[in-house]
């Protein structure tokens, strides 16, 4: 969102970038403006840096920072340091400057020369690309990634074309909406943290489809794992999500009271943590106009506008209903809301009524027995209940669990009260026979079970603030994904034709808090895969490939971090594999159960650690490891040691929401919620268990990795200068850090005594055989032999070029711009001869 310290670099440039006209091509372009002449500072490309130290890096990142220089070359990666200010870099001057222009310019290094060669190798080279854009959460990704997406979605018909040219307005629309997404998206999904004051919580990827002229023609979103426990809690000095302050303050009189509303933050449970912060860096006011404007461009209805921000009004107005504890005759603990007049507004707002959202908040239904399952599936375990309160004339009269392994479902004994059938009764009344209307179904589907018998729980005060909760997340991380639902609809292709795809990843950074939980581990996780498929790019594809060509080479050593991500990701023995496991068991004490069982299966691995914990060894038998707290492993990530709590991982993990919940949203007269809330629905048979919140992210993960090494890659690495958020402060010891970890200077030795471009003998000779007198118009023989006569009649030098086994090797990206200003230049020749041909001939 543009509420960062510094108003978003990029969006202010934005109404500039579709304001002016541009030109298109070689001969009108103008001379690069002011603002980007590079002065002589430091070092621009960091591969003729000497000596090629980690100390001379940093300190040459450090002398062009002190002049606003933030991007700086690595070989074939950008590096970028936030500068936490506004700098004047990215004007439609600039964006001129830098199109079209992708190599031969003497222009200085920039994420608009980065952007403009991923959008030139997609028109010129037919290739799908994708911007990879990584560092450490506050480096500047998501500006990095918004500059990028603006820079790409004009790069085509040029800043203004569209505007100018009516038949372009398709193109103009498109536009304005994929750029019009982050501001929306990063409303309900950013927040400020410790780290970031307008910190992604949640992973994106874009992908923007062009047509054959580099013009966008729409776009696909895929979003990755919402941090929803935001919702309920966060920490002192952190705040919730952007939406919730924006709404109360940006929010009209009328609206607010429409949505029952106060506009004092003090009045809201789940805000109040954020309440003593300085609001200098954000201006929900401000913003909150850029939302409504973001939800109107994307086509959102008034009436969906509604829609959204009751789903967005009821999640705050239900963290403040309370309960009070109750005891039932038989001695067990219920409760009852405290606050009936805002569970009041609550069903005013969701169009429930108040007795029904009382008993899916305080009592929990249990279906024991076995489980109902669609006909053509398997059979599956039932979703485990979330911890159980008292079964209501069942704990009298006895329950029992089922075998270890399983997850309990709780059976009620033979006996049974009457008082429990009664429950039945009254529940299956109170949800109008949903739960009755399933077990009628599988009767009449035959099925050989009694399926069971209805057991209601009530649950105590702290069970039912707790299912509140739950609710509150599950509405909320819901409605967020029905967003990017909506917002993928708005921007999807349309027209037919041949299409190119380049991708656009911006995910959560690296964090490391004080205290670390089931978030944190999944973020982290996630930065740890994308490093690890950086590294395999920039350094161990790269020098494989030379060894496997039989090109002369001296191999560089770098951190290989493969075996911290198979120690997480390892089906069976990996991290995410013991929390499925522990999970799928249910029952009490589930995270402390994790954490013994990943001492035993971890516990070998030079990465892990935890209080207790050795290979094989039984947990007493060892001395105490004392450096990390009870209930906490330790993982040593690239990016830095991190020790997590283990304290709500298992459900976290489980992520299910109790049916009573459900069924009741579904029963909502709220539009959105049938959507949000599916299975609710009392005519969907299955219960069949989600895959856990760990092991979807592991796959959404690992498709993502699959996606983006399908593209030619282009990588922009940011780096953060200070932890205080603030411009002018380069902290030396924490840009030297990052700049380790993320092997920078390894990348720029690989590069150094590598090549810039590699390319099979065959589609090299494809692309610069009209070069040739030999090659061109065809050439019979190898492609090998063709490729080396085509060099000798080129005025380049020999030691430009190496030839591999399949691959020739072409050494700088100077001569790769070479090659392709001769091929521009003879494709014009070529024209010009056609058509003064065709002129003779007419
Ligand atoms: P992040 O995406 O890497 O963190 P952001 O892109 O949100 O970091 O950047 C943090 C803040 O730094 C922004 O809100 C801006 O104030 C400032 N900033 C970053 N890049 C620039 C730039 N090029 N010009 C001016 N200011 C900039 V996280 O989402 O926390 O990992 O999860
Ligand atoms: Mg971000």
């Amino acid at each position: 969102m543009s509420s960062g310290g510094v108003p978003s670099a990029a969006a202010t440039s934005s109404s500039q970038c579709c304001g002016q006209h541009g030109s298109r091509g070689h001969s009108a372009r103008r001379a690069p403006p002011l603002a980007i002449h590079e002065q002589e500072v430091g070092v621009a490309d960091t591969l003729q840096l000497e000596p090629l130290t980690e100390e001379a890096f940093v300190a040459n990142l450090q002398q062009r920072f002190k002049r606003d220089l933030i991007y700086t070359s690595a070989g074939d990666v950008l590096v970028s340091v936030n500068p936490y200010k506004k700098l004047a870099l990215y004007s439609l001057d600039v964006v001129e400057a830098y199109r079209n222009r992708p190599i031969l310019s003497h222009l200085p290094p920039h994420i608009f020369a980065l952007a403009d060669k991923a959008h030139w190798n997609l028109r010129e080279r037919n290739e799908e690309q994708c911007v990879v854009v990584s560092g450490e959460s506050g480096s500047g990704k998501t500006e990095a990634a918004r500059i990028v997406l603006q820079y790409v979605t004009v790069a085509g018909s040029g800043p203004s074309g569209a505007q100018q040219d009516p038949a372009l307005a398709p193109i103009k629309l498109i536009r304005d909406r994929l750029l019009q997404a982050g501001p929306l998206l990063e409303a309900f999904g950013n927040a400020k943290t410790h780290k970031n004051d307008n910190s992604s919580r949640f992973g994106k990827y874009l992908d923007v489809e062009f047509d054959f002229k580099g013009d966008p023609v729409g776009g696909t979103f895929t979003s990755y794992l919402l941090e929803k426990s935001r919702v309920t809690r966060q920490l002192a000095g952190e705040r919730n999500f952007h939406i919730f302050y924006q709404l109360l303050t940006g929010a009209d009189i009328q609206l607010l009271k429409s949505l029952k509303l106060h506009r004092n933050i003090d009045n809201y449970a789940f805000l109040r943590p954020s309440r003593p912060l300085s609001m200098e860096t954000i201006d929900d006011k401000r913003d909150f106009q850029v939302t409504k404007k973001a939800l109107e461009t994307l086509g959102f209805s008034a009436e969906d506008v509604v829609q959204i921000f009751k789903v967005v009004a009821s999640v705050l107005k239900l963290g403040n209903i309370g309960f009070t504890p109750t005891s039932n005759i038989d001695g067990t603990e219920g409760c009852t809301v405290t606050n009936d007049y805002e569970l009041f507004e609550v069903c005013g707002l969701l169009g429930t009524n108040p007795m029904e959202l009382t008993s899916a908040l305080t009592q929990r239904t249990i279906l024991a027995g076995p489980v109902l399952d669609s006909p053509s599936t398997n059979p599956a375990p039932p979703p485990p209940p979330p911890s159980c309160g008292s079964l209501r004339g069942v704990k009298s009269g006895g329950c029992s669990s089922s075998a270890a392994g399983t997850p309990p479902s709780f059976v009620p004994s033979s006996s049974m009260s009457s008082t429990a059938s009664r429950d039945v009764y009254e529940v299956c009344e109170m949800l109008q026979h949903s739960t009755l209307a399933r077990l009628t179904l599988a009767d009449e589907r035959g099925s050989t079970s009694t399926a069971g018998e209805l057991v209601v729980a009530d649950l105590s005060a702290s069970e039912a603030t707790a299912s509140r909760d739950i609710l509150c997340r599950a509405l909320y991380s819901r409605l967020f994904a029905w967003l990017v639902k909506q917002v993928n609809d708005a921007t999807r292709v349309r027209k037919y034709g041949k299409r190119k795809v380049l991708g656009i990843l911006d995910i959560y950074g690296f964090e490391v808090f004080e205290q670390n939980g089931f978030e944190q581990f999944i973020i982290n996780f996630c930065n740890e895969k994308l490093q690890q498929a950086v590294a395999d790019c920039t350094l161990r594809q790269r020098q494989e490939e030379m060894l496997r060509e039989g090109i002369e080479w001296t191999p560089v050593d770098f951190f290989n971090n493969t075996p911290v991500c198979e120690l997480i990701e390892k089906n069976n023995h990996g991290i995410l594999a013991v929390l499925d496991e522990e999970s799928q068991r249910g029952g009490p004490g589930g995270d402390e159960s994790f954490l013994a069982r990943l001492c035993h299966t971890c516990g070998s691995s030079a990465y892990f650690e935890t209080r207790n914990c050795a290979p094989h060894s039984a947990p007493s038998d060892l001395p105490c490891n004392t450096s990390v707290p009870p209930n906490c492993f330790r993982l040593r990530h690239y990016a830095g040691t991190v020790t997590y709590g283990v304290t709500g991982f298992v459900d976290k993990n489980n992520d299910t929401l109790p049916l009573d919940l459900s069924l009741a949203m579904f029963r909502c007269e709220h539009p959105l919620l049938k959507n949000l809330f599916p299975e609710g629905n009392p005519k969907r048979t299955t219960l069949k268990r989600a895959a856990s919140a760990g092991t979807q992210f592991k796959i959404s993960v690992g498709a993502l990795m699959g996606n983006l090494q399908s593209k030619t890659p282009h990588f922009v690495r940011c780096i953060k200068p200070n932890e205080l958020k603030q411009p002018r402060i380069f902290e030396n010891a924490l840009v030297q850090h990052q700049v380790r970890y993320l092997c920078l200077v390894q990348t720029i030795k690989v590069r150094k005594s590598s090549f810039a471009h590699s390319e099979s003998y065959e589609s090299f000779l494809h692309r610069y055989k009209m070069l040739s007198p030999h090659t061109w118009p065809s050439w019979r023989g190898s492609a090998v032999e063709g490729a080396s006569y085509l060099l000798r009649d080129l005025p380049l030098s020999s030691p430009h070029f190496a030839f591999g086994r399949t691959r020739i090797f072409v050494r700088g990206e100077r001569t790769v711009a070479e090659l392709e200003e001769f091929r521009r230049q003879r494709l014009e020749d070529l024209a010009a001869l056609v058509q003064k041909m065709w002129r003779g001939y007419r």
